[in-house]
């Protein structure tokens, strides 16, 4: 297979504005849901000369921290969960004559990078020179598979431009917890490590390491093979010494303006409970050996590719008239695919696998902001990552006992293993809504896919057990004379207000899921799940009073939704005011400083009206935006692609389109001065809802599926797939038309502003006026 090289899949360091390292190393990174290795320095290694932040994150291996608090009250999470940094498996050491990159300091200068989206390929040439002005031009290819998920290639290809001399290649990997040279006060990076310990495994012939934490009691196996061919030139050998080095070197004489290539195949183990990964370690690394085994770095990367360009061919959106924004789209949606976990047993970490800021916890944002780009384009994959939730069910559970409720789950709201990671209880553990969250979140996949078997298997558990939640952590009570459902003491998705009651998107997500309870319930009245889940008909008749009589605090003089019960009685904050210097708010105020004003950190009320846009009259939501915008700083990322999607609905078209460009460059160009931490990955995803809920205006109530486009004035046409119950839809938007064309499928109804169109194997392209 032979791939052209398209530019507008290509992120050229030429045409970055920023060039800081560290948010170069972000940028740069390649993964695949398994594992992500952030781009480095390659000479770096575990050398504190050099500074970086380099390592390999995999998905789900953690170790846990304790969390020290002043007063510790009982249920506070003892651990916190962090995922390793694991070393960097791009890091190679050169020797040049009698000078070493591990003990002397080689200058290393980006000549270019460019990765290309289209394959996985992330291609670089460095310049670098040592301490006595050798100098040669290194060239790295690498990438992370995606038809393997376990494997990672890299190739060096060294050209000395002003030397003949003897260099010496050596590539070993025998250092534990990758250090990195990177002083971060922002309490978004996390600062712990986990502990491990690297073992050798056997001399088989290539190095093979069991990487154990000490804590979690996990176990990894790494092993590496080196070689494009059987007889590499010079010839690439392994090595063994008495000190615990293992590895590869390879030493020729090194001619001016000649190159030589070395490549390598890591194979990145799953993750096993300890005894096992130690027991059996011999038959995984035979097993983890297969795939790098006969097969050569080219290959493997053309199979990857392979799969990078089934992904485009379903998952791009194709923006006509916006280069900037077209190309910082695209790389959002490749970082998302390279960012989730596939294994059922992983989801997406805040920071997809870039960084460790916040520990590599998953968070609502993989259901509230990413799935949706997932059920509608990759509709396996989102199930895979639903399945996460369904397999940390149990625990959500037994959190719910263990803190004193007689039943149903309590998802973590931070979490890599289903426990409770968060140690600001306040602005972490009580965002209940997570509950919610997950259960809109497999009615969303249900209502895009159709999956009746997810839903009767694993999805009614999850809307079950959350809606019992609500029932033990609400209570009825009486609000101005009339009975309601309430929900006190509970943070919204806005961190700038911490326990309070009853919060409108909380309640009305709360009151989603338990209707959601209710409406199964009686569709499977018919069905043994209910026996086996224990579900009564006195429970679902309290379910449904509790949903209808649910609490949604509402000012009507205002036309407003209040975003909590008290939330008028506080003075509004000026943001206008505050210096520029002052934000994010988080990093320069005291929380008690924030809580007591109207000042929001993030849409909060408004996700509200974004995921419930019917019946929502359009003088109400514009009341909300108008008054909500102002009192919003936009500290998360999660934010104004949000804002985005309400400006769109309420007419305001220059703002929703200023507001979804600045999301949609969040990471590309580090509008929040903090990509070099990690890529953002909810905001990612929400620039994808942006683009899908806003511009396109999709609206998908499981009755209805419909679109009411608003294109930007600058766009000639926006350009995307979706899947919807087996139906695969090109939809192409102009200023004034819709053309669908349905490519697979048995067809499908979609209105378009109220019109009904069809498009049917044998009508399989429509085209509509608006
Ligand atoms: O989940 C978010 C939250 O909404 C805002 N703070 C950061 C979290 C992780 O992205």
């Amino acid at each position: 297979m032979r791939i052209e090289q398209s530019p507008e899949f290509q992120i050229h360091l030429q045409n970055l504005r920023h060039k800081e390292p560290l948010y170069l190393e972000t940028i740069y990174n390649v993964g695949n849901g398994h594992l992500g290795v952030r781009d480095s320095n390659p000479l770096q290694g575990n050398n504190l000369d050099y500074i970086g932040s380099p390592g390999l994150f995999v998905n789900g291996f953690f170790d846990y921290n304790d969390v020290s608090y002043g007063e510790k009250y009982t249920e506070y999470p003892e651990n916190d969960q962090v995922i390793n940094r694991l070393c960097d498996p791009r890091y190679i050491r050169i020797k040049i004559a009698d000078e070493d990159s591990a003990t002397d300091h080689f200058q290393v200068d980006n000549i270019d990078k460019n990765l290309d989206m289209q394959t996985g390929l992330l291609h670089e040439i460095f310049s670098v020179t040592t301490p006595e002005n050798r100098n040669f031009n290194l060239v790295i290819e690498s990438f992370a598979s995606l038809s393997k998920q376990n494997v990672y290639g890299i190739k060096y290809s060294i050209i000395p431009t002003n030397f003949d001399e003897e260099v010496e290649i050596i590539k070993v990997h025998d250092y534990i917890n990758q250090q990195t040279h990177q002083q971060n006060e922002d309490v978004r990076v996390n600062q712990s490590v986990g502990q491990m310990q690297l073992d050798f495994i056997h001399d088989n012939g290539q190095p093979s390491y069991l990487v154990t934490t000490f804590r979690s009691q996990q176990g990894l196996i790494l092993t590496y093979q080196a070689g494009e061919n059987k007889l590499p030139d010079p010839p690439i050998e392994y090595f063994m010494d008495e000190d615990r080095h293992y590895g590869y070197h390879s030493k020729y004489f090194a001619k001016r303006g000649s190159q030589k290539e070395f490549s390598f195949l890591f194979a990145i183990g799953d993750i096993h409970p300890l005894v096992n990964a130690q027991m059996y370690s011999d038959q995984y690394v035979s097993a983890l050996d297969n795939y790098i085994r006969d097969t050569t770095f080219r290959s493997e990367l053309m199979a990857s590719a392979q799969v990078w360009q089934t992904f485009w061919l379903h998952s791009d959106v194709v923006i006509d008239g916006d280069p900037a924004i077209q190309q910082s789209l695209r790389f959002n949606l490749f970082e998302l695919n390279q960012s989730a976990g596939r294994d059922e047993y992983t989801s997406i970490p805040a920071k997809g696998l870039t960084g460790n800021g916040y520990g590599g916890h998953f968070f609502w944002d993989t259901e509230i902001f990413m799935m949706p780009f997932f059920s509608y384009t990759q509709p396996k994959l989102a199930k895979k990552l639903l399945m996460f939730r369904y397999h940390t069910l149990q625990i959500a559970k037994e959190q719910a006992s263990e803190f004193g409720l007689k039943k149903g789950a309590m998802y973590a709201w931070r979490t890599i293993n289903g426990y409770e990671s968060s140690s600001y209880w306040l602005a972490g553990m009580a965002q209940f809504h997570i509950n919610a969250d997950i259960a809109f979140s497999v009615e969303q996949y249900y209502t895009i896919t159709g999956d009746e078997e997810f839903l009767k298997k694993y999805g009614y558990e999850i809307i079950l057990e959350t809606a019992r939640f609500w029932m033990q952590y609400g209570n009825f009570a009486e609000i101005n004379g009339k009975q309601h459902f309430v929900i006190n003491k509970v943070t919204g998705p806005d961190e700038y207000s911490a326990l309070v009651d009853n919060n409108y998107y909380t309640n009305v997500m709360a009151q989603f899921n338990l209707r959601l309870a209710v409406k199964y319930a009686t569709q499977f009245s018919n069905d043994d799940i209910l026996s086996q889940l224990n579900v009564s008909g006195k429970e679902i008749d309290q379910m449904k009073e509790a949903a209808d009589l649910m609490y949604l605090p509402f000012d009507k003089e205002k036309n407003i939704k209040i975003q909590y019960q008290d939330f008028e009685q506080l003075p509004r904050m000026d943001i206008s005011k505050v210096d520029q210097s002052k934000f994010p708010l988080l990093l320069h105020y005291h929380p008690l400083m924030l809580y007591r004003y109207q000042v929001n950190k993030q849409a909060d009320t408004i996700m509200a009206d974004i995921l419930f846009p019917l019946g929502n009259p359009i003088e109400e939501l514009k009341a909300d935006y108008e008054f909500y915008e102002p009192i919003t700083t936009h500290d998360s990322s999660l934010s104004k692609a949000m804002y985005a999607i309400a400006a769109s609905r309420v007419g305001k078209h220059r703002q929703s389109y200023d507001f979804f460009s600045q999301a949609v460059k969040t990471d590309l160009m580090n509008s929040h001065h903090n990509t070099q931490n990690g890529i953002h990955a909810g905001s990612l995803g929400a620039a994808w809802m942006g683009v899908v809920y806003g511009f396109a205006g999709i609206v998908n109530n499981a009755k209805h599926f419909s679109l009411e486009p608003k294109l930007p004035s600058a766009w000639n046409s926006i350009k995307f797939k979706l899947r919807l119950h087996g139906n695969e839809c090109l939809f192409t938007i102009y200023q004034d038309e819709v053309q669908i064309e349905l490519m697979s499928g048995k067809g499908i109804e979609v209105y378009v502003y109220n019109k009904r169109v069809k498009v049917e194997p044998e009508n399989s392209k429509m085209v509509c006026e608006y």
